[in-house]
């Protein structure tokens, strides 16, 4: 019988703000609550607070519903922002137990998935931004393997070679680490990721 920690994601998450001002523009929820995996980065449209207000009237309103399905809860995160300035959302949504995953995105967030045979996946987000206007949203939904990786990151980080990351034997703290030491210690705009290991 595989142990109760393996039963979960592995996480590794970052954030860092523009400058390091006191109101992130980036914000992001994981949730685990009975097999279903829920991560969910908003990057509201520029930064400061006005970004922060964005970004967090998604999450909250993300938080309302954990185990709403994806092109619903993009739906409520838009009408959340309608009269905000808007948002790039991604969301990631597992099924652990059965090995589904779907994904929707809505603007410049990059996501990663990689098989553990090195196989690395890039499902289009698309273009825009979340706005209180209406407009459909696509989800990709496929089967993944156990020991998948992932990676979702808003714009403000640039990746080099990403795939080495998501393809290295390392764990994920020490991966994440990795990354994190790519990023400047002063930003020049807000930086998140989040990096998972799907489990066994
Ligand atoms: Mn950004």
């Amino acid at each position: 019988m595989p142990s109760l920690s393996k039963s979960h994601v592995e996480l590794f998450t970052f954030q860092r703000t523009k400058a390091l001002q006191q109101y992130s523009g980036d914000m992001y929820f994981v949730t685990e609550k009975k097999g279903l995996f829920l991560c969910v980065l908003a990057d509201g449209l520029g930064s400061g607070i006005e970004a922060h207000r964005s970004a967090k009237a998604v999450i909250e309103t993300v938080k309302l519903n954990p185990e709403g399905e994806l092109p619903d809860l993009m739906e409520q995160a838009n009408q959340a922002v309608s009269g905000l300035r808007g948002a790039a959302v991604a969301m990631i949504r597992a099924d652990l137990e059965h090995r589904k995953l779907t994904y929707t995105g809505t603007g410049n967030i990059r996501f990663y998935f990689v098989e553990p045979g090195g196989k690395v996946g890039f499902p289009l987000s698309t273009m825009g931004f979340l706005s209180g206007r209406k407009q459909l949203f696509k989800v990709k939904t496929f089967d993944f393997k156990s020991d998948s990786k992932f990676l979702i990151h808003s714009d403000g980080l640039v990746l080099k070679k990403a795939r080495s990351f998501l393809t290295s034997p390392l764990d994920v703290i020490k991966t994440g680490h990795s990354i994190e030491r790519q990023i400047a210690s002063i930003p020049e705009d807000d930086v998140s990721f989040v990096l998972g290991k799907f489990p066994q």
